[in-house]
């Protein structure tokens, strides 16, 4: 079993992205499980194998507690840690080839706070696991959002320690002229200092070394559309390099174990 953890602002298209990246792996006679990780998920495109709202509900948390929406989510999440072996035991009782994690929005879960890595770890320990980091393209047309995007992508990754690809989504949403100017971007060869050109910032040493690590920390830029489905067997070949190492699942190391 191979872990996804999927991740990303809110809005970013987590649970579309999930529920697309399933069906192609299930297009692709594999099986996956899809896990709700958020308490607070009042739609889901997709129907979740495993759902935390079965533990635990938000609403109960901020009635019980007199919290508002947020800290009742953040209290939720913390709580999840009594369940985590349940969770853990019902995820592997699936016995799939993937299993994807669709995270809350709420990135300070992941990215500040001791409990999201936490629960992380628990949940994929043993086996091979990834992060997939949602950025939304039409919020990273504006370089300035984009570096700042890519900041945070840095924190999730200084927190969950494990293979990060950033995954540009809603590609769908632009016009050919914006996803080439995006792509040229992100690309390996794209200069920071011209980034920083166009948004005539204040410091510009200081955003173009920011700029420059957070470029290098990332294994791979994919840009994906779960609408148009476009991008998503990339996504998957990206994911397999880091998983098998290139290899197909079906003929290498069946079991996903370290
Ligand atoms: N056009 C287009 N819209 C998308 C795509 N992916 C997601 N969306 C839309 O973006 C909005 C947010 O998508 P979600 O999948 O709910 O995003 P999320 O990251 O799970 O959101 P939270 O869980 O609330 O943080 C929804 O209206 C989706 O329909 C895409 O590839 N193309
Ligand atoms: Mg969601």
């Amino acid at each position: 079993m191979y872990y996804i953890i999927v991740t990303g602002p809110a809005g970013s298209g987590k649970s579309t992205l999930t529920d697309s990246l399933a069906h192609w792996i299930e297009d692709n006679e594999m099986s996956v499980a899809r896990v709700n990780f958020d308490p607070a998920a009042d739609y889901l495109p997709y129907s979740p194998d495993v759902d935390v709202r079965d533990f635990l509900n938000v609403k109960d948390v901020m009635e019980k507690y007199n919290l508002g929406p947020n800290g009742a989510l953040i209290a939720a999440v913390d709580m999840l840690i009594n369940y985590i072996s349940d969770l853990r035991e019902e995820i592997e009782s699936f016995n799939s080839n993937y299993v994807l994690i669709d995270m809350p929005g709420q990135l300070e879960i992941v990215a500040f706070r001791r409990v999201g890595p936490l629960l992380i770890d628990h949940l994929t320990k043993g086996r091979k696991s990834v992060t997939l980091f949602l950025i939304d393209s039409y919020l990273a047309l504006n370089p300035l959002s984009a570096i700042s995007l890519l900041l945070l992508s840095v924190s999730t990754l200084l927190r969950i320690k494990k293979p990060q690809i950033l995954t540009l989504t809603k590609t769908d949403l632009l016009t050919p002229d914006q996803e080439s100017k995006l792509l040229n971007m992100f690309s390996e060869e794209a200069q920071c200092s011209d980034m920083v050109d166009e948004v005539a910032a204040f410091d510009p040493e200081l955003i173009i070394k920011l700029c420059e690590a957070v470029k290098e920390s990332s294994i791979d830029v994919i840009p994906v559309s779960a609408v148009s489905g476009k991008g998503i067997d990339e996504l998957y070949g990206s994911i397999q390099r880091v998983l098998s190492g290139g290899e197909d699942y079906l003929t290498e190391e069946a079991s996903g174990k370290l």
